[in-house]
């Protein structure tokens, strides 16, 4: 078995694992090509938590001819009993012979075990094939398992001077419709969009998925999926009960600090969830604020927002991505600015970011970046 091999199934594995993009939630996206002499014998993919893993389908497909297969796998196989039985069982019954493994799974119930497991019963393994293209599949799942909070993007849309809306408020439509798309996508493979009350009051937004199906690039999207969750920070809890976002299918939260006294029946009366955190006066802790959403088994955060909190968010280093739409027009002096970072006053304040990925989408560019100076 050549290295070039490797690379070819478990490329193969990868492109099957994004399948699931929009679908796995809470679950990580897993691959699995069976392969024997060279050529494929079963593949599949992880499509929704409860339902079966990746390997699981691939063996399905295989049948017989798993006897004597290699597995490419994008995640190391489970060896522990969820809501589907261990992998790793279902490998040694079906007689593979070797297995290849782009990446260790994060999960404390699994992290190694699932490999030693494997070598136990015989079966040749091979590790680390394909890695870093396969962690970026699950970015979210991986931080949620190791540090205990979500991966959480900042989306934001500027003019190409820096302004997110004229001096008024004024800001429909600063980005064309590429790039509006580009942003559902973003929320459809997100598990929680956040925004502040200040644009909840200024937009009356939906924070909904509202995409064509044909456009997701062929990667499956159930539109009565309940996700994601929208989640409003709202410190004083001024959030109407008859705001947009509870008319529509789906969960949504109201996060406030403190007890929030009567205002809390007339939002849950409306189906809004109302949740307690610790804060300071007017600001949420967002440190907390994340802790929660990875309790509630979210991967990946989206956070769409004005000026304040997305400044907030990147003062308290919660982001890891931004994602900065910049449209092809000058909005003028008086326009307002991306972040609200009022502490910056010299050079050496300067928030650095590191830009990963710089395209064009329609007549707009997509910059993303991560704060911090990153290797290159
Ligand atoms: C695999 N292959 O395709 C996936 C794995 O509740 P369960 O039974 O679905 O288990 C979920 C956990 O299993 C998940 O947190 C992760 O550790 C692992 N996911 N493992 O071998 C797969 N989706
Ligand atoms: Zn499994």
């Amino acid at each position: 078995m050549t290295g070039q091999e490797q690379h070819h199934f478990m490329a193969r594995a990868i492109r099957l694992a994004n399948q699931g993009l929009y679908t796995t939630h809470q679950n990580p996206l897993v691959g699995c090509v069976l392969t024997r002499d060279e050529v494929i014998v079963g593949e599949g993919f992880h499509r929704r938590a409860g339902e079966p893993h990746a390997e699981r389908n691939a063996l399905a497909v295989a049948g017989d001819k798993a006897e004597g297969a290699t597995a490419y796998v994008t995640l190391e196989p489970c060896c522990h009993h969820g809501r589907t039985p261990p992998c790793t069982d279902g490998l040694i019954e079906a007689g593979v012979n070797r297995v290849v493994v782009a990446m260790e799974d994060p999960n404390p119930r699994v992290a190694g075990q699932g490999i030693a497991l494997l070598r136990e019963a015989g079966i040749d393994v091979v590790s680390s094939v394909l890695e870093s293209e396969a962690r970026a599949l699950n970015p979210g799942f991986i931080k949620r398992m190791m540090a205990g909070t979500p991966y959480v993007r900042c989306k934001l849309a500027m003019s190409l001077d820096g302004r997110t809306a004229m001096a008024s408020g004024e800001s429909k439509w600063i980005t064309g419709e590429s790039a509006r798309l580009d942003v559902q996508r973003l929320r459809a493979r997100s598990d929680a969009i956040v925004t502040g009350i200040g644009t909840v009051q200024a937009d009356d937004p939906s924070m909904d998925v509202r995409i064509d199906l044909s456009l997701l690039d062929g990667v499956e999207f159930e539109t009565d999926r309940p996700r994601p969750i929208r989640v409003v920070l709202d410190p004083g809890l001024a959030m109407p009960a008859d705001a947009r976002m509870f008319r529509l299918p789906g969960r949504t939260q109201v996060i406030c600090v403190g007890d929030p006294g009567p205002a809390r029946q007339a939002l849950e009366s409306a189906d809004g969830e109302v949740i307690e955190l610790p804060g300071e006066g007017e600001a949420i802790d967002l440190q907390s604020l994340m802790t929660h959403l990875a309790g509630e088994e979210i991967n990946e955060v989206l956070i769409e927002a004005g000026p304040t909190l997305a400044g907030a968010a990147l003062a308290a280093g919660v982001i890891d991505e931004l994602v900065i739409y910049a449209a092809p027009h000058i909005m003028g002096s008086d326009g307002r600015g991306l972040f609200h970072l009022p502490e910056l006053e010299l050079m050496r304040d300067r928030v650095e970011l590191s830009i990963t990925d710089l395209r064009m989408v329609g007549r707009d560019i997509r910059i993303t970046a991560r704060p911090g100076i990153c290797a290159q």
